[in-house]
């Protein structure tokens, strides 16, 4: 970025945004989205008389393509001149959504509430192509429109992935239509459901902001809730020879589909099947975390199956292998590709190599730090994304956003063999204790500091005390632009309206 000290004015209700692509929904929604950003930005403000106008953005893409869904590859850099004429131009509009956020965060207000922006001229690209935050909405349902704020949100910090762990052992609000009995009998109740229209438009709705939508359906494991529809699918637990009675965990008896029935993936092809129809991402996160492998351990019949196919007694690591190989091999004939969580790597369970490792587990007690899940599984050939220390349901008192804004994804060892492997990282909300009156103000903007060490380079920003500044600022703007982000700081936003 080169800064000048050339300052500018803006009126926000005559700067004209222009370009070669307004056809393209994409660009039409961008340039009517970010005028009213700039005038929700600069409410209250005026044009500084003593200053010479920007009076328009004229936007130039390379690429004379409207795009479908954004995907892991997309093209998001950009590059941004701001004059009397500004230029934003990029190869493809994901670069434009990013430039757009950047211009418009370049329009501030000063203390005598004129507007300004400074002459600038700026080249950026993403640091990662994979940044994003997972929510889960199954121990709490979250209701549409929070997610769509949430997206809004997202792009005001350039993350580009929404992970939706949407269904869990707690609740099934994923409204299927080829097994319309899962949520009627899993979810919360008949209104805590997600339908395919209810998708479609959060989809539609992250697509124009670049942000991609990966559903996360988790499997063998964390499926209580299948069962209320299911039963035939899930394993029973037993104690003292009787199915289906021992209380071996939180959720009681039934949590953990039986790997060992042909219906079993039957079921999940057809799932899957169905899944892959309604989501557009290339990628879906099939979980395998947390497989309760004490469960199948007490089943005589899975004791037999594993005698009949060779499995060795005991070994219920290689029988978790056996449900990722089959199950990872329908999602593969569904010409889609896998994220799962780094569980069945640590069992030493064989995983496809093409299969994406997601990390979380190296920032509480387990069996190794991330940066040595980080090594390992890297050695192993897997790219990785990195969650271990962003934990964002976890919460202490005071700033607990610069451990967030310290957690470099590329500082483990390693050779660029092994850091070329890392796609970038997401901020989890697991929501045990989350739901639509806390999530805004528990991600925003903790989660910034995350979004900001996924995006840049991590020469430009070292200092956590000068990014408490920015993150301040870009806190208010989140207030500004109707986010209920919590303080960071002591002070005050200025005057806004939420
Ligand atoms: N739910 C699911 C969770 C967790 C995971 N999977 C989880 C548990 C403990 C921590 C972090 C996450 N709540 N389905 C593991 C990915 Cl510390």
């Amino acid at each position: 970025m080169k800064k000048s000290s050339t300052l500018l004015t803006v009126n926000p209700e005559t700067l004209t945004i222009t370009a070669n692509l307004a056809s393209c929904d994409i660009i039409k929604d961008a340039m009517s989205r970010y005028e009213n950003i700039i005038e929700m930005d600069t409410k209250k403000a005026e044009v500084d008389t003593n200053l010479v106008k920007m009076k328009s953005l004229s936007i130039d893409i390379k690429d004379n393509e409207c795009p479908g869904y954004p995907q892991l590859n997309m093209n998001e850099s950009y590059n941004l001149t701001v004059d009397e004429s500004s230029t934003l131009s990029a190869a493809s509009v994901w670069g434009v959504l990013r430039g757009l956020e950047t211009f418009s965060q370049l329009i501030y207000v000063n203390e005598l509430k004129k507007i300004q922006v400074k002459k600038t001229s700026i080249e950026d690209r993403p640091r990662f192509k994979h940044r994003g935050i997972m929510l889960d909405t199954a121990r709490h349902y979250l209701p549409v429109w929070i997610l769509l704020k949430n997206l809004d949100a997202m792009s005001y910090n350039k993350f580009n992935v929404f992970h939706w762990h949407i269904v869990d052992d707690q609740s099934f609000p994923y409204q299927s239509k080829r097994f319309p009995d899962l949520s009627a009998k899993g979810a919360y109740t008949a209104k805590h459901v997600y339908t395919h229209v209810d998708i479609k438009r959060i989809i539609d709705y992250a697509r124009l902001r670049g942000i991609r939508v990966i559903p996360e359906f988790d499997t063998p494991g964390h499926t209580a809730s299948w069962g209320k529809a299911r039963k035939d699918l899930l394993t029973p637990c037993y104690e003292n020879g009787t199915p289906g009675v021992g209380k071996y965990n939180s959720h009681g008896e039934y949590e953990i589909l039986n790997p060992t029935l042909n219906r079993t993936y039957k079921f999940m092809e057809d799932l899957l099947g169905e899944v892959v129809e309604v989501f557009h991402d290339n990628f879906v996160h099939l979980g395998m975390d947390e497989a309760y492998h004490a469960c199948w351990a007490t089943n005589p019949d899975i004791s037999k199956f594993m005698v009949q196919n060779g499995i060795a007694k005991g070994d219920y690591s290689a029988l978790e292998e056996y449900y990722i190989e089959k199950v990872l091999k329908i999602v593969d004939s569904l010409n889609r590709s896998d994220i799962i969580w780094q569980d069945p790597i640590d069992h030493g369970a064989k995983v496809p190599q093409n299969a994406i490792i997601q990390i979380w587990k190296g920032s509480k007690n387990t069996a190794g730090t991330w940066e040595e899940y980080m090594t390992n599984i890297t050695n192993q050939g897997h790219q990785v994304i990195l969650s271990s220390c962003w934990y964002l349901n976890y919460i202490s008192y005071g700033q607990d956003w610069k451990k967030y804004y310290q957690c470099d994804p590329l500082n483990f060892s390693g050779s660029d063999n092994n850091f070329e492997k890392v796609l970038g990282g997401e901020a989890c909300v697991f929501g045990e204790y989350i739901d639509h009156t806390n999530l805004l103000p528990r991600l925003w903007p903790r989660a910034s500091a995350a979004g900001e060490r996924l995006w840049s380079s991590n020469d430009v920003i070292q200092d956590v005390e000068s990014a408490a500044f920015r993150l301040d600022e870009h806190r208010c703007r989140m207030l500004k632009r109707g986010i209920p982000a919590q303080p960071i700081l002591n002070g005050y936003c200025g005057e806004y309206d939420l």
